[in-house]
């Protein structure tokens, strides 16, 4: 499949989605989401993670506001336009394949939204977040008051939007939206090698993560032990747990020792 704003490369049973509009510090567009979202509704079956990077000096800046200008969308277009980035980021994050992003420079408005929707974030010392949304004139309307207020807390992302602060790498980590900082410009090595250890987790025990955590931690801790013992069932019945498990048995299988990770 070829993209105008994107790319997507198979490497192994790891898809390496791109966004690939550096001149435009790959500012999203109407078109641009289509393609994102195209991209992830086509992953080949055997794909077991994906990495998600970006060209350019910066990962992405977020809405395309010259578009937007541009368009001068009525309120109702804007509810639309607002509820197709929530559908396409919701494919990303509920999809049932592990997504690891790559970050580096800004990550900012929809961009963090967008990286907020992944399930893993590698971050580039280069990489900071903001949300300016408030500084233009708008809001965020790409998920962020539920994914980025659920990572950082609701109080820490009102203030982060009334006073346009922007976050560095290490305060990133401090708040959760940075799992790990890589080595400078490494960031995309350091993604791949995540998501290939990931890739060898069961492809079903994977789906179980990435789809009923979140989910999970949404509901009462009565429907969410109901939820939990339900879909440990349905791991438990997948094809490769005997053999893992025998792996263990027969003393083949790795110790969880420090060592280890
Ligand atoms: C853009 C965009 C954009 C850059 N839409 N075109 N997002 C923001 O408020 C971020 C606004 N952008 C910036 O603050 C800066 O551009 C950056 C810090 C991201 C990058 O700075 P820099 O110096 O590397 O690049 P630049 O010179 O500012 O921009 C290069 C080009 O990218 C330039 O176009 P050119 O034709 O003049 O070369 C910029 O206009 C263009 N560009 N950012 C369109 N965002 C679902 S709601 C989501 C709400 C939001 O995301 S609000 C947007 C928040």
């Amino acid at each position: 499949m070829t993209y105008r704003y994107m790319t997507s490369a198979l490497d192994g049973d790891i898809c390496v989605v791109t966004l690939d509009r550096a001149d435009k510090r790959n500012a999203i567009g109407d078109a641009m989401l289509e393609e994102l979202e195209q991209a992830f509704a086509s992953l080949p079956s055997t794909v077991k993670a994906v990495v998600l990077a970006a060209n350019g000096p910066h990962f992405c800046a977020g809405l395309d506001l010259g578009e937007h200008h541009a368009k001068a969308r009525s309120a109702s277009e804007f509810m639309h336009m607002c509820q197709a980035w929530h559908r396409v980021f919701d494919r990303i994050q509920y999809g049932g394949i592990p997504v690891i992003a790559a970050l580096h420079g800004a990550v900012v408005g929809g961009g963090l939204e967008l990286a907020a929707a992944a399930h893993i974030r590698v971050a580039d010392p280069s990489t900071y977040f903001a949300l300016p949304e408030g500084q233009k004139g708008i809001f965020t309307g790409g998920g962020a008051t539920v994914r980025v207020a659920r990572i950082i807390s609701a109080s820490r992302m009102v203030e982060m939007m009334l006073t346009g602060r922007i976050l560095d790498v290490q305060a990133g980590a401090t708040l959760g939206l940075v799992h790990e900082v890589s080595a400078p410009g490494a960031c995309l090595a350091s993604a791949m090698a995540i998501a290939k250890k990931v890739a060898a987790n069961a492809s079903l025990s994977n789906y179980a993560i990435v789809t009923s955590i979140s989910r999970i931690a949404e509901m009462s801790s009565a429907e969410g032990l109901f939820a939990e013992s339900l879909m440990a069932a349905v791991v438990q019945t997948g094809t490769d747990v005997q053999a893992r498990l025998g792996s263990f048995v027969d003393k083949s299988l790795p110790k969880v020792a420090l060592q280890e990770a």
